[in-house]
């Protein structure tokens, strides 16, 4: 069965001010949906086509002959997620076990944004910025281009895509400014302690 492009969370509206409608309606309506298009054009009629999203990123992570569909199967599951790490009202703070490990990991979450913020910001070029779980710990890393956390034995908990296009039309040039808006007004923190939760 083909993939498709999920809906988003929320309306095309409903991150605004600080992610415009224009930014989302171009972002998942052509960006990520070519995505979509690619991967399905990729592996049709080959033994992949049959495999979940997620099984496909893993084996085609390290197959540098498959590296087109790697790229646009990890870029699939890398926008839905960053989808799902936001929503409208979001930011604020993390409750529970979450706040507590964010706590524990990183000296607090203003702690936590500033080394969020320059892992997504130290990103030469394309790619996202994560909030991993690996082995028991919370950690920050950075991914170049498509690459992701599902074939580095890690559980994605939170990710910011710093890819030009998640932010020019919003923000042109001034990535730090789209992070911290990210961080303080669009991340769906319930989100994150879900994903968390479910790592157990
Ligand atoms: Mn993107």
């Amino acid at each position: 069965m083909a993939f498709e492009l999920p809906p988003l969370p929320y309306p095309l509206d409903g991150l605004q001010p600080h992610m415009s409608l224009r930014t989302l309606e171009f972002h998942h309506g052509k960006h990520h949906k070519a995505y979509v298009d690619n991967l399905n054009r990729m592996v049709k009629g080959t033994p992949l086509e049959s495999q979940s999203l997620e099984e496909i990123v893993k084996a085609t992570a390290k197959d540098e002959a498959k590296a087109g569909i790697f790229n646009n199967a990890a870029q699939v599951w890398n926008h839905t997620f960053f989808w799902n790490c936001m929503k409208p009202r979001g930011g604020g703070q993390p409750a529970g076990e979450l706040a507590r490990q964010i706590q524990r990991s990183f000296g607090g979450l203003d702690k936590f944004k500033d080394e969020f913020k320059q892992a997504a910001t130290t990103q030469f070029g394309s790619g996202w910025a994560w909030l991993v779980l690996d082995g028991g710990k919370l950690k920050i890393t950075k991914t170049p281009n498509a690459a992701n956390p599902l074939s580095q034995g890690q559980t994605a908990l939170l990710t910011c895509d710093v890819w030009e296009h998640a932010y020019y039309l919003d923000f042109q040039n001034r990535r730090p400014d789209f992070v911290q808006t990210f961080l303080d007004h669009l991340v769906n923190w319930d989100f994150v302690a879900k994903n968390l939760g479910g790592a157990k």
